[in-house]
């Protein structure tokens, strides 16, 4: 039960992607902690700044996921929600290792994140979860701390909608002409991502924003491997400001300890070393002979060449 006290109601509502709409699983006070955390977090690498895509080193601002984020790594809050989602996925006893961080999102007008899979996509066989012991994005839970006035759903423009009678699918084109009416999309470029992104939210499967809820979803087959259903985006805040927040929780260790590197192939001395480095102990900075690399961050690991 969550702080509400109330049962959590598990509603299940698509099979492909496999969607559920998650009630009292969080609390409107744990959703305003999560907000005032997040702003008051003050370093730059974890505090709220413009989201980016891609892992560690190769993060980048990209400009198809134009919200800010913070990272939560350890106020109460964000712990008691990892421990209670961890419950709810049935991965026990809790592993903070099997999951990124809580992420905190903001939203702005217009604001959005395209279409994307949460899994990675990369060719290091540690991520290919077909293969025994590797580890990838297994299930993502969304929870959303703020209502929206219009627009800033999670689309997953690979399904309708179930409950939608056939004969009442809007095509995009349809969809982003009926919004057009309404007003709300005056600062929407023409033929631009947004556009599109908005025709999706408004004619495929999509959960609305709503304070205090959340959703869970999939990115995992069953047997391993990526689940193409489960494309998602964030739609574009058409009016008001959008928190919301995630944990991606894998199904293994998010980073292998050296010992658990079986699965890489055998070292070739033509290939540069890559290393990871990470402390749990604050205070501590990363250096190489007279070259300094930088504070490290707890539960940050930095890569090196
Ligand atoms: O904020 C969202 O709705 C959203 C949409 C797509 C969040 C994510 N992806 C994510 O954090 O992965
Ligand atoms: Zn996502």
């Amino acid at each position: 039960p969550t702080s509400n006290d109330l049962p959590i109601i598990v509603e299940s509502i698509n099979g492909a992607p496999r969607l559920f709409h998650l009630h009292n699983f969080i609390s409107e006070t744990e959703a305003e902690e999560l907000i005032e955390n997040a702003l008051s977090i003050k370093d730059p690498t974890n505090g709220l700044h413009r989201s980016t895509t891609g892992q560690k080193h190769e993060a980048q601002v990209d400009n198809r996921r134009t919200s800010d984020n913070a990272w939560d790594m350890r106020s109460e809050t964000a712990m008691k929600l990892k421990k209670r989602i961890f419950q709810l996925l049935g991965i026990q006893p809790f592993e903070n290792r099997w999951a990124d961080g809580i992420q905190v999102l903001r939203y702005q007008n217009l604001q959005a994140y395209n279409s994307h899979y949460d899994y990675l996509d990369h060719s290091e066989l540690r991520l290919d979860t077909k293969r025994e012991g590797g580890a990838n994005r297994f299930a993502t839970v969304l929870l959303y701390l703020s209502d929206v006035e219009e627009g800033g759903e999670t689309v997953f423009p690979k399904a309708y909608h179930p409950a939608l009678p056939s004969s009442e699918r809007l095509s995009i084109t349809e969809a982003i002409e009926k919004t057009r009416q309404t007003g709300l999309m005056e600062n929407v470029t023409e033929n631009s991502w947004e556009e599109k992104l908005i025709g999706e939210c408004r004619s495929k499967l999509s959960v609305k924003p709503k304070k205090a809820f959340a959703a869970l979803f999939y990115n995992q087959m069953p047997h391993g491997g990526q689940d193409d259903d489960s494309l998602h985006g964030g739609c574009p805040v058409l009016k008001g400001t959008k928190w919301a927040a995630n944990l991606w929780v894998w199904n293994g260790a998010v980073h292998p300890e050296s010992e658990d590197g079986f699965l890489d192939t055998e070292w070739d001395p033509e290939e540069p070393i890559q290393a990871e480095f990470y402390t749990t102990v604050e205070g501590y900075s990363l250096w190489w002979n007279e070259h300094g690399f930088g504070p490290m961050e707890l539960d940050r690991p930095i890569g090196m060449n």
